[in-house]
């Protein structure tokens, strides 16, 4: 047990720092058990607030010297504890402070701060990792001009880097040598970072609208690369599509980026020198799916971006998080959706949010996408500020459309480059540059929970009007009893009998407009009348998901076959076949509880069937239309005393016997999407593939055994990632000779290339087999697998308690057991990923009652534990309360 209940940081507390750094010199001297950092900060009182004792933040240093204006301070004149150095006295006005620390990268698990990892000295600073480099104001409030020196041995380190532009550099006795940076744009601590060590580099160059030219660098372990070409090409795409979309430049003569192998996330936006999971830069066509080409390009332009949402404006204080995030997701979101398919990333962008952010907001751990206390502020990286945080900007983008959301866009920046900024600042600058008043909009940074939107349609024939009844209703959530109503805009089309969009008049307007409309909703209960409505039509509502909540209405089973074969919006189409599915999914789930009778899906099975006949759809596109809903999003539509064997059972028959009646088309598709000529990753051929491994995905699974041949011979001639994982996934599933072979064959092709041995780790870790848990178990001791390394934990251990929902609910318990123990071992070395871990717990009380008390004995278990961490504590706690 901890002695003391850590204590909560709160919004409402926030006060300017007391003093404020203009300029900061670090010289780093690299060594693996003991790097000398000497920090010199130029500082003065802040005038807005200033004076009394300067407390700087540190944690894991060990403090050599303390010289104010030149001078050493004696030990009486500072207190230094496990957390900060604090100076009782300090002159009036402007000061010199320097600090001589030693820090261990070697030892450093946390791989926060200053960490060596397969021999690359690595920085993650964000959230508050730089406070282990050296004693600072660690908040990002406090911004300062930095110069930074790195001292090394060249043989170990010859490529150092740091932010900005490279000033000197040159050798030193003894056979070290020295590169000094200097960035000119004034930046928070969690924006620095620091790489070196022995790199190889591919190098690029482009040129700014208004003529700049930036020289573009990838850093990557030597002999990687040829594995680089593709990132780069996304990041000079990147750079074009922001100036074109929001009018942003670059703003230095380099940037760069580093691939290292042990990251804690994906990347890292520091200033001019991002620092990426290896897994988001290299790829090369018989390593990497079409699925780690898209995030390699999404996320090479989310951290891009960041370089003017987060970097030139970035946050007052750790609250503000969405402000960078949520906003940059929504910008990356919009530059995949220019890239590829708009259809296809929003129905990807809307699964994600419905995985991942919805649970989380009708959970334990629900908090607003501003939240106003967090204990370990790490562990406010969720799904709620990101992707919760990009659904608000693109509900003002939907309310004021491009042309105004850019005015604001540019309002924006204009008043806050180089400034920390808050929500308010954001709000008030959409709002007075798009020319819309956003004050009851606020209330969605303010409010945890996902709204519910009932809606009910009534079709009047004597009068021709069509009305559409909406209520929202958004239930109570941690800390939050009662929600004031929101703004919510609610894209609407009606369909008509001939499958074609109305023109859409409302009461008191003259004309007709466009055939989809936006109504607001604004009042907890509103009625929106259509006139001139000669037919009776099927609602087609939230168009695009235009808010983010769930929607119920009085719609029957046959409007969703309706406008699953008719909605000119794609995203309601696929909506249309994803709710048939899961109506019928539900009610064979009651049925095998019940021992009814269990339905077969026919128009599901007829919808898929037209999909595959229709040579004018976007095969990428068809291949969402054909998946049925995830067995884990069945489970959250029941919501609750959820029997995870039973939705196993009825989604696996559904398939079978959907798989059984349109057996030929998917056989003819399956032929006809076989991509010929080398390999390409864009998104054509990448939607080939979906479509042509998404039949395999039926065909596999017939009882007559033939598509088990299918998917070996599919993965014995596959040439290249995305087609070989698709076999082997398929393989994974089904009890045969041929699954055993495939996963030799795999380990013996790809044992010395540790990205593709994840692929391999996850796979086995999410086969539905119930030998799943025992293989997981044997592989935390194979050589593929180290639980020093996040990207190994999340291949085996994440993606086993995140996607194999039957298997790690296990009725015995023994999935929960594995999970929590790996997260006491991983805490004690790796608290942040430990925490991440954690939340594959957060949805406990949606299951059976045996199950709940299984999962929250184990959750007691952790917060019990003697030492855990602020992360694992904060999370475990409040999953428990
Ligand atoms: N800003 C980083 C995330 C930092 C996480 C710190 N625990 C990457 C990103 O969102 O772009
Ligand atoms: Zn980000």
């Amino acid at each position: 047990m901890r002695t003391e209940e850590p204590r909560a940081v709160l919004l409402k507390d926030y006060a300017p720092p007391a003093y404020l750094i203009d300029t900061v010199s670090l010289e780093v001297e690299l060594d693996p058990a003991a790097t000398r950092v000497h920090s010199k900060l130029k500082m003065r009182t802040n005038p807005a607030s200033g004076g009394g004792p300067l407390v700087l933040d540190g944690e894991k240093l060990t403090l050599h010297e303390v010289r104010l204006n030149g001078e050493t301070l004696s030990p009486n004149a500072y207190q230094v504890d496990g957390r900060h150095l604090t100076i009782p006295d300090l002159p009036a006005g402007e000061f010199t402070l320097e600090t001589v620390t030693t820090c261990g990268p070697e030892a450093n698990t946390a791989l926060t701060g200053l960490y060596l990892s397969s021999g690359i000295y690595c920085t993650q600073c964000e959230a508050q990792g730089f406070r282990r480099i050296t004693y600072y104001l660690d908040r990002p409030d406090a911004m300062a001009v930095f110069t930074t020196r790195i001292v090394a041995d060249e043989k170990v380190a010859p490529v150092l880097l740091s932010n900005g532009n490279l000033v000197k550099e040159g050798k030193l006795a003894s056979g070290k040598h020295f590169a000094e940076w200097h960035d000119p744009f004034p930046k928070p601590a969690y924006l620095f970072a620091l790489v070196a060590g022995r790199l190889g580099h591919v190098e690029d160059k482009f040129v700014t609208k208004s003529g700049r030219k930036v020289t573009l660098r990838i850093f990557v372990e030597p002999g990687n690369e040829d594995r680089c070409a593709y990132a780069l090409e996304a990041l000079k795409r990147s750079m074009r599509w922001d100036e074109e979309a929001f009018g942003r430049e670059y703003d230095l003569d380099i940037f760069m980026i580093v691939a290292v192998s042990s990251f804690n996330m994906g990347a890292m936006e520091n200033k001019g020198l991002n620092v990426f999971n290896d897994k988001y830069i290299l790829a090369r066509p018989d390593t990497a799916t079409d699925t780690d080409y898209a995030s390699i390009e999404a996320i090479i332009a989310h951290e891009y971006f960041h370089n003017w949402t987060g970097n030139r404006v970035t946050c007052r204080d750790w609250f503000q998080l969405c402000l960078k995030e949520g906003l940059t997701v929504f910008r990356d979101q919009e530059f995949t959706s220019d890239m590829r398919s708009r259809a296809v990333k929003r129905i990807a962008d809307v699964r994600l949010l419905r995985s991942h952010q919805f649970p989380e907001d009708q959970g334990p751990l629900a908090h607003p996408v501003r939240p106003d206390s967090y204990i370990e502020i790490n562990n406010f990286y969720t799904a709620t500020v990101y992707e919760k945080g990009a659904e608000l900007c693109r509900m003002i983008h939907t309310l004021v459309g491009p042309k105004r959301f850019r005015k604001g866009m540019d309002l924006y920046f204009e008043r806050h480059d180089g400034e920390a900024a808050t929500v308010e600042d954001f709000l008030q600058a959409l709002s007075d540059g798009a020319k819309i008043d956003l004050t009851q909009f606020k209330r969605w940074y303010s409010q945890s929970g996902t709204p519910e939107v009932l809606v009910s349609g009534r079709y009047d024939s004597a009068r021709e009007t069509y009305t559409l009844k909406m209520t929202q209703v958004c239930a109570a959530t941690p800390g939050q009893p009662v929600k004031e109503p929101y703004h919510i805009p609610i894209a609407v089309g009606l369909v008509g009998p001939d499958g074609k969009d109305m023109a859409l008049q409302l009461d008191g307007e003259e004309k007709p407009h466009a055939k989809t409309r936006v109504l607001n909703l604004t009042e907890r209960t509103q009625t929106f009348r259509f006139r001139n409505v000669a037919e009776k039509p099927v609602p087609s509502l939230l168009r695009g998901f235009t808010a983010p909540v769930t929607l119920s209405s009085n719609l029957k089973e046959r409007d969703y076959v309706f406008l699953m074969a008719n909605d000119s919006d794609p995203f309601n189409r696929w909506e249309a076949a994803q709710r048939y599915a899961s109506g019928l999914l539900i009610a064979n789930v009651e049925a095998i509880r019940t021992g009814g009778k269990r339905r077969r899906g026919t128009a599901f099975a007829e919808m898929i069937r037209k999909v595959l006949a229709d040579k004018k759809l976007d095969p990428d596109f068809a291949a969402q239309m054909i998946l049925l809903p995830s067995e884990q999003a069945i489970a959250q539509m029941i919501g609750k005393d959820v029997d995870v064997d039973a939705i196993h059972e009825a989604r696996e028959t559904l398939r079978i016997a959907i798989a059984a009646d349109v057996r030929d088309d998917l056989k003819r598709i399956y032929e006809r999407m076989k991509v010929d000529g080398p390999y390409s990753p864009d998104a054509e051929d990448a939607g080939r593939r979906a479509l042509r491994n998404a039949c395999l995905g039926y065909l596999a699974f017939l009882p007559d055994g033939s598509g088990v041949e299918m998917a070996a011979a599919h993965f014995d001639g596959a040439d290249n990632m995305t087609d070989q994982i698709a076999a082997l996934g398929v393989l994974a599933n089904i009890d045969v000779q041929e699954r055993t072979r495939a996963l030799e064959t795999f380990y013996e092709q790809w044992k010395g290339d540790h990205l593709v041995m994840d692929k391999w780790l996850s796979i086995q870790a999410t086969s539905s087999l119930p030998r799943a848990l025992d293989d997981v178990k044997s592989l935390l001791h194979h050589p593929a697998f180290t639980i020093r390394n996040p990207n190994k934990v999340r291949a085996l251990i994440t993606s086993f308690a995140t996607a194999n929902q039957v298997r790690f609910h296990a009725a015995d318990g023994a999935g929960y057991a594995l999970v929590a123990e790996k997260v006491l071992e991983l805490d004690a070395l790796n608290p942040q990923v430990a925490a991440r871990l954690l939340g594959a717990f957060k949805s406990w009380r949606q299951f059976d009652r045996k199950r709940r008390s299984l999962m929250s004995r184990q959750l007691e278990r952790i917060a019990g534990a003697e030492g855990i961490s602020r992360d694992v504590y904060e999370i475990a706690s409040k999953t428990l309360a």
